[in-house]
């Protein structure tokens, strides 16, 4: 008997996977490789369902002999293991994301002869699709929150940039990158108070309140699914803050991350620059106690900004808080830190690592900004913010047409090097006409 090796995520099962299981069986004994959960958040997306639920799925398809994992978007080491006579997959892989794929299958097949067979795909049917569809139809709250659990559980980092308003929340939702094969993307959103009250024109100092935080979350929730976590400054009063828990969380934020510093609100970068005061350990921990206790689901997450290198209180100072707040029920710890050079950071996070009870650590490489994803990862980070990008590349673009305009008494100057085409800005957001 022949073998045949098909390779799915399965994730969304439609009758194309049926198509092609009928072509395998008809050449032999179908082995499924079935993509595991990491590898489909690591090179496409989040998987809807896990390994063992998709498994039982495929298992029960007519035709399919055994499921077995394959662990990378790369079918190799699979192959080589079981050297099948034929690889089947449909032919809409010849062009665009997993063509190089392809390329590899055949080269690997012919160490031993085996050969690819390829049905034509079934027409208009792609998982893709189904997922763009899905898009359009939207998440729920309930469905939203987990995701950003998932993530942590699947992803060695995950990868969160800051939206300000709606516009900013489909560009992450939506901008994609192939590289080596891969999808590289945004996993969710930062709602940053220094960026959300500087497109409201108002300064990072607790003006824009918690009511008008929500406007711009819900603007960005209407259009987006992709997990959010919410920058809660210090919280606020403790017999306030449970109800911002509260509200967050029926909206389907995942997190709030909130700082251990008291009194008038200054952002951090300001460092020791502006008067700053950090909490004691004993009332910020009660604060994040009362938070825990207050949310309705087992999936909000609460994360505990330590302050302690923004003020120079030195890396004992913040393991000692990261020690207490995690006692108290802090889901993950953020460390910040406005140095231009990573030491201080990659010294916390190699002590970090040595606790006793670990959390996801979160950072926010905005001045250590050469830090690449693979050197946090390999410091043990397992949460990066890019935390104002998407504002202070806008703003500059924003000034300069607004100069070209005073410069040259018409905007033609400005439409034609600063701007998008009027076609395009009308059609930019589907369903508008
Ligand atoms: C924010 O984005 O608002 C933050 C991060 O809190 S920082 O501005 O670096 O303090
Ligand atoms: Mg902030």
């Amino acid at each position: 008997m022949k073998t045949v090796y098909v390779a799915m995520s399965a994730d969304f099962i439609h009758p194309g996977h049926i198509n092609i299981i009928g072509e395998a069986k008809k050449l032999g004994e179908v082995i499924v490789g079935l993509l595991t959960d990491e590898a489909i958040a690591t090179y496409k997306r989040l998987p809807v369902l896990n390994y063992n639920q998709r498994k039982r799925i495929v298992e029960s398809i007519v035709g399919v002999k055994i499921v077995i994992p394959q662990e990378t978007l790369d079918y190799t080491p699979n192959l080589r293991k079981l050297k099948p006579n034929y690889v089947v997959h449909g032919t809409d892989w010849r062009s665009g994301v997993q063509q190089n794929v392809r390329k590899k299958v055949i080269a690997v097949l012919n160490e031993w002869g085996g050969k690819l067979i390829e049905p034509e795909s079934t027409p208009n049917l792609s998982t893709d699709q189904l997922i763009r569809d899905s898009l359009g139809i939207g998440t729920t709250p309930e469905a939203r929150i987990k995701k950003l659990r998932k993530l942590l559980e699947l992803k060695s980092i995950v990868r969160i940039l800051e939206a300000h308003n709606g516009l900013g929340g489909l560009i992450i939702e939506k901008t994609k990158l192939l590289e080596n094969d891969a999808v590289r993307e945004f996993d969710g959103m930062w709602i940053s108070s220094l960026t959300d009250s500087t497109a409201k024109g108002k300064p990072d100092t607790g003006c824009v309140d918690v009511t008008s935080r929500m406007q711009t979350i819900n603007d960005i929730l209407e259009v987006t699914t992709k997990p959010i976590i919410v920058d809660g400054d210090n919280g606020g009063l403790t017999e306030h803050f449970v109800f911002t828990v509260k509200t967050l969380e029926r909206h389907g934020i995942s997190a709030i991350i909130i700082e251990d510093k008291i009194g008038a609100k200054r952002n951090s970068l300001f460092g020791t620059d502006v008067e700053q005061t950090q909490d004691s350990i004993e009332a910020f921990s009660e604060k994040i106690n009362a938070g825990k206790q207050a949310q309705a689901t087992q999936d909000f997450m609460i994360f505990a900004r330590i302050e302690s290198l923004i003020l120079k209180k030195g890396i004992d100072d913040a393991l000692k808080r990261a020690s207490a707040y995690i006692k108290a029920g802090a889901d993950g710890i953020m460390i910040h830190s406005k140095e231009k050079e990573p030491k201080e950071i990659i010294e916390f996070c190699s002590k970090f690592k040595k606790m006793e009870t670990i959390v996801p650590l979160v950072v926010v490489p905005s001045t250590y900004n050469q830090m690449t994803e693979e050197e946090l990862i390999d410091a043990g980070v397992s949460i990066v913010i890019y935390a104002n990008q998407l504002l202070r590349s806008a703003y500059p673009a924003m000034v300069k047409t607004a100069e070209s305009i005073l410069k040259n008494h018409r905007c033609k100057e400005a439409s034609e090097h600063f701007c998008m085409p009027i076609k395009d800005i009308i059609t930019l957001i589907p369903g508008g006409k």
